[in-house]
């Protein structure tokens, strides 16, 4: 694949990063898992993606951190604990654990646009036959679109996310605004609680918000950082605060303190008809 002007790509560890340099921004983006890993605006040089310090990178492991790419279902797969032919399935899908191919990459006015395919759609807990596509635009903004289309003669149902981690300088300084209504609390056995109004955080925090918001809002004192969303149907924040932290290998033991997950999601089941097409979108300022 020929790469444009404004990409370079280079190895890490055991995995291949694509790293795009611009006139408005800079990102990095991992082959492995179409896994963006980093974008940085020019117009203020502030990250916007955290990643582990502990991050495996060695091509097998999800990388903890950066935007893991959850499709065709998000979380734990529905028929993980009622056969065990799906006991092993992995959280988060198919495809964040498969190294993606680059099918396009050019350079615009705007910025860099990269389009990325998985090598396969099909596997243990996905009946549907689709076509798969991740398309990424650097400039300003960062856009990432999950574009899925049913290329099958079957309607399939499917959940996806765009699992962003987002860096803050800290998290008890974070206020999140943009969510409303109803949310089920992973926490509390996915119970249904209502959005709390200031949405401060101050401890493990494992929620679905069944609200459709185009836009959420991370802001730290004068620190904002802007979410926009579509083809979603919920809203996903997670902060695994310091017990999991501690508990998982790849984040380091104050990781919590320093990032916040909000994931553009499609996680009641999204339902694609032949020759139809879902886009889940992102885009971060
Ligand atoms: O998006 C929130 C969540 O589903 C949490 O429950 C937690 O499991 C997190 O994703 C991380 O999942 P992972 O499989 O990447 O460790």
């Amino acid at each position: 694949m020929l790469l444009s002007a404004s990409c370079s790509m280079t190895t890490r560890d055991n995995i291949e990063v694509v790293t795009i340099n611009n006139s408005h921004a800079s990102a990095e983006i991992s082959l492995f898992g179409a896994h963006l890993l980093s974008f940085k605006p020019k117009h203020d040089n502030r990250e916007r993606i955290w990643l582990s310090g502990e991050a495996k990178l060695d091509g097998k492991t999800a990388i903890r951190g950066g935007v893991p790419i959850c499709w065709p279902w998000f979380g734990d797969h529905p028929l993980k604990n009622t056969a065990a032919e799906y006991k092993s399935l992995p959280s988060h899908g198919l495809v964040r654990t498969q190294c993606w191919e680059m099918i396009s990459c050019s350079d615009t006015d705007t910025g860099t646009h990269i389009v990325l395919k998985p090598k396969s759609t099909q596997g243990l807990g996905f009946s549907g036959k689709a076509n798969l596509s991740f398309i990424v635009e650097i400039g300003k903004q960062c856009s990432l679109s999950l574009v899925t289309q049913n290329i099958g003669q079957d309607t399939f149902s499917y959940s996806c996310a765009l699992h962003t981690y987002f860096t803050v300088n800290n998290i008890n300084q974070c206020v999140l605004s943009g969510l409303s209504g109803a949310y089920l609390d992973k926490t509390q056995g996915m119970e249904t609680f209502n959005t709390p109004n200031p949405y401060r955080f101050s401890g493990e925090t494992d929620r679905v918000h069944l609200c459709q918001p185009s836009q959420v809002v991370i802001a730290e004192d004068n620190i904002k950082t802007t979410i926009h969303s579509e083809g979603h149907d919920s809203i996903v924040v997670w902060n695994p605060w310091q017990v999991k932290s501690v508990s998982m290998q790849d984040m380091d033991d104050a990781g919590y303190k320093t990032m916040l997950c909000i994931e553009t999601a499609s996680t009641q089941g999204q339902m694609i008809a032949p020759d139809k097409t879902h886009t889940l979108k992102q885009v971060i300022k």
